[in-house]
C-alpha cells in the first residue's frame, strides 16, 4: 500500500519550541576514541574546492541517473512515519532513526560513484549563512510522486525567523532522557532551519530535493551523535515491526553506533 500525499495540502515544517533560553551551557566533552571508521564527515566550512566540486559532481550524477529522484521520493511517503510533526509518538521515536538510515543509503549511492565523497554537515549554529558554495547548486528534472516537477527553490532567512542559538542546542543536548532530547530537537532546531532555507526545504514531504537537507540532516545526525556521546545506552525502546525503518531493513538497535556504521564526524562537539 503506498501513501501518497495530497499535492495541494502540503504542510510545513513549524517550530513547538521557540521559547526560553538558559544560560547554563553545557559542555560535552567526549574523550578521544582510537576506532577506526571508512567515512569522516566533515564540517562543510573546511571542505577544499575539490571536495565541493565532488559533492556536487556526484549528486548531479545521480540525479541524471535516476537515483536521486527515487531517493528523494522514500520521504513523501508518510507511513514510513519517520516525523513527529506527522505521525506522532513514533514518529518522533523513529525520526533521528529513519534519517540516519536515509543519510546512509545516500551516501552508499555516492560512494559507489566515488569513495572519496561523503555528506558534509552544515553547523547552522556557527555559520549563520546559507552555504556559499551551494548558491548555485539546484538540481533539476526532479518529479514527485506524481509525476510533476519538484523546482528546487530557496528562500533563506526570509521567513521571519533566525537559525537555532547554541544556546538552545546545548540546552536540548543537556536533556536526560531520549523522548525529551528528541522531541524537542525535531519541533525546534531541525523544523526552525528547514523553515529558514524556505523553498522546497521547507516542503516536508519532498524537502529532500534539495541538497542542503543532506547537510543539514548531517548536523542533525550529528547532534544525536553527541548526546549519544553523553547519554550512553539511552534511545528509543519501539521494538518489532515499529523499530523496522521501512522502506529498508534497518531496524533501531543496528543504529545505535556510527563506528559500527562506518563513518564518523569531523568534530564531536557542537
Ligand atoms: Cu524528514
Amino acid at each position: 500500500m503506498k501513501y501518497v500525499p495530497i499535492k495541494y495540502h502540503r504542510r510545513c515544517y513549524t517550530d513547538f519550541y521557540v521559547g526560553k533560553e538558559s544560560d547554563e551551557i553545557r559542555e560535552t566533552r567526549p574523550e578521544d576514541d582510537p576506532r577506526t571508521t571508512l567515512v569522516t564527515r566533515k564540517n562543510q566550512k573546511d571542505l577544499s574546492g575539490e571536495e565541493k566540486n565532488l559533492f556536487m559532481s556526484v549528486i548531479d550524477e545521480l540525479v541524471q541517473s535516476g537515483q536521486y529522484n527515487i531517493h528523494v521520493n522514500h520521504h513523501p511517503v508518510m507511513s514510513h512515519r519517520m516525523h513527529g510533526l506527522m505521525s506522532g509518538f513514533i514518529g518522533y521515536e523513529r525520526f533521528l532513526y529513519w534519517h540516519r538510515v536515509f543519510l546512509l543509503k545516500l551516501e552508499g549511492m555516492m560512494r559507489a560513484i566515488d569513495q572519496r565523497v561523503f555528506i558534509p554537515y552544515w553547523n547552522w549554529v556557527d555559520d549563520r549563512e546559507f552555504p556559499e558554495w551551494l548558491k548555485d547548486f539546484t538540481p533539476t528534472g526532479l518529479t514527485d510522486l506524481d509525476g510533476d516537477m519538484l523546482p528546487v527553490t530557496r528562500n533563506p532567512g526570509a521567513n521571519g525567523i533566525t537559525l537555532p542559538t547554541r544556546l538552545r542546542v546545548d540546552e536540548i543536548l543537556s536533556l536526560p532522557d531520549w523522548s525529551s532530547f528528541v522531541r524537542q530537537l525535531e519541533d525546534g532546531p531541525h523544523n526552525r532551519v528547514h523553515r529558514w532555507v524556505g523553498g522546497r526545504m521547507n516542503d516536508i514531504f519532498y524537502s529532500p530535493a534539495d541538497p542542503v537537507f543532506w547537510l543539514h540532516h548531517a548536523e542533525v545526525d550529528r547532534i544525536w551523535h553527541i548526546w549519544q556521546l553523553a547519554h550512553s545506552g539511552l534511545g528509543t525502546t519501539i521494538t518489532g515491526a515499529d523499530a523496522v525503518l521501512d522502506p529498508w531493513a534497518e531496524s533501531t538497535t543496528e543504529l545505535e553506533v556510527i563506528a559500527t556504521l562506518g563513518y564518523s564526524y569531523q568534530e564531536e562537539t557542537l
